[in-house]
């Protein structure tokens, strides 16, 4: 299959060597290397992308904004094949994408300094900022309602209701826990009325593994781009805090390695804050600490309901594999709750000193790892 659908780029499999990068749940990648030249293949994933052109459509519009406003800025956009298509259906093997694979850039797994967490941050805040002139409701909805918070409480409801009976009472104790969260759900529904949290393009999955680093550490590039729709830049910032913020990952199941580090916390907020300047509004540095909760709150929530509609959605490995990123989730956001006051502390003192960041160039007159 891959085979086939590298020659619709003309290039010939015999020629290269295909490897299987980790990167998700929903799409699955490859890396493309051909001698000395090298590419990222992507399987989107129809069940969850429901209209895949609809991903190409929005990631030229903004190829084509950026370009004209930002000519220096690396977008790492998909390349057209030999009949100018930035996609390829395969009848068995659904939507694929092509991307050139730029050269000494890396990728990894798991943020392991709060420089990482820095950098990763300035990215992502870089590009909604570059972006910001760009009226985001011309982008296509690419997965409607991700990440409204009220639609995932009624579909968890709801898989309470009709779900697997014998799962949903193995998972009493957790159902019980997330009870005492719903003022996060209440707060969700605040931020829909209040017109000074911005409708933005985000990019809706900031986890580690989508940031480009070169060899000395810095951010060069985002990729993954297919989430890449309108929304809050609480999904963009809580998600960083959800996945940067723990030694331990959603698959761990001893939830004694799971730890809020503040340093991180603190490299996610000096990058973000630092990248978006004077973009935030006043509302919007209020829910800074908001967006953590909100994301950890809505996986647990996901994966808590995927788990009793037998694992519908997510990639399991093994049977409890849903129940135990359930869990974890919501130790992840108990830690939180727990450092509410040490991580507030740490807002203000960033929004303090953001006006000594040099937007270019990520660097700082503040020693900011504290
Ligand atoms: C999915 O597959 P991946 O890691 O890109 C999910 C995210 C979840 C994440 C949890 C389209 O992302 O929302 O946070 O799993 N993406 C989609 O691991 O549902
Ligand atoms: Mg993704």
């Amino acid at each position: 299959m891959i085979a086939t659908i590298l020659n619709e780029y003309g290039i010939k499999l015999k020629q290269c060597k295909a490897d299987p990068l980790v990167s998700g749940l929903i799409n699955k990648t490859w890396k493309i290397t051909c001698g000395d030249k090298a590419y990222i293949l992507q399987r989107i994933n129809d069940h969850v992308f429901k209209k895949p052109n609809q991903i190409a459509e929005n990631i030229r519009m903004i190829d084509d904004y950026l370009k004209k406003n930002s000519p220096d800025y690396l977008f790492v956009s998909p390349i057209k094949n030999l009949r100018q298509e930035e996609m390829v259906h395969h009848a068995q093997g659904g939507y694929f994408r092509l991307f050139p694979f730029i050269e000494g850039s890396r990728t990894i797994n798991v943020v392991s300094s709060p420089d990482q967490a820095f950098e990763a941050a300035f990215q992502f805040g870089k590009f909604s900022r570059l972006v910001s002139g760009f009226d985001a409701t011309r982008l296509h909805t690419t997965i409607p309602n991700f990440h409204n918070l009220s639609l995932r409480y009624e579909q968890y409801e709801d898989a309470l209701k009709h779900g697997n009976t014998s799962r949903i009472r193995i998972a009493k104790q957790l159902i019980d826990d997330l009870k005492k969260y719903t003022y996060i759900l209440n707060a969700f529904e605040k931020i829909h009325s209040n017109s000074d949290v911005k409708k933005r393009v985000m990019h809706h999955d900031t986890k580690i593994s989508n940031v480009l680093f070169d060899h000395a550490g810095k951010g060069i590039a985002i990729i993954d781009l297919d989430t890449v729709m309108p929304g809050y830049f609480i999904s963009d910032v809580g998600d960083m805090m959800r996945t940067y913020l723990s030694p331990a990952n959603e698959e761990e199941n001893d939830f004694s390695k799971i730890e809020i580090r503040d340093d991180f916390f603190r490299g996610i907020v000096h990058g973000y804050v630092s990248s978006m300047g004077d973009e935030l509004t006043e509302a919007e540095h209020d829910l800074i600490l908001y967006s953590g909760q909100f994301i950890i709150y809505m996986q647990a929530i996901r994966f808590l309901a995927d788990y009793c509609n037998n694992d519908s959605y997510y990639e399991v490995n093994y049977e409890d594999n849903n129940l135990v990123r359930a869990g974890n989730q919501i130790c992840l956001l108990k830690q939180l709750e727990e450092k509410t006051s040490v991580l507030k502390d740490i807002i203000k003192d960033e929004l303090k000193v953001r006006s000594h960041v040099f937007m270019e160039t990520g660097h700082t007159s503040k020693k900011w790892i504290g």
